[in-house]
């Protein structure tokens, strides 16, 4: 899985430094918001419909903020994905069955096994 880097925006927000990067390379005249054309410019494969679909107050740009509204969905799923992977080694740990994973269980799994 790879990693997520965060930046911290002008207004305080984290955000994936990915997203910024984007968004600043579709954002051409640099005044903050991407216009149709400049998302279309920058994703020529893209449409007029995923421009809308991310326009989630429907003015025709694109804000970062927007963007970012856009981003936590795909982070929800990242933690429901993190959250699944660590019931499995909670499972895979739990090696007298009872729930729950001891000190002794979980050093195993540690040492012995490099997770
Ligand atoms: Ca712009
Ligand atoms: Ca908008
Ligand atoms: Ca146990």
């Amino acid at each position: 899985m790879k990693a997520h880097d965060f930046v911290k925006t002008e207004t305080g927000q984290y955000i994936e430094a990915e997203v910024l990067k984007i968004f600043r390379k579709l954002d051409l005249n640099q005044d903050g918001e991407v216009t149709l054309e400049e998302f279309l410019h920058g994703f020529p494969n893209k449409t007029d419909e995923d421009f809308k679909r991310m326009d989630t107050n429907s003015d025709g740009k694109h804000t970062l903020s927007e963007q970012t509204a856009h981003q936590s969905k795909g982070l929800e799923e990242l933690i429901v994905q993190i959250e699944k992977n660590a019931a499995n080694i909670v499972d895979k740990s739990d090696t007298d069955g009872d729930g729950h994973v001891s000190m002794k269980e979980y050093d195993r799994i540690v040492f012995h096994e490099g997770l």
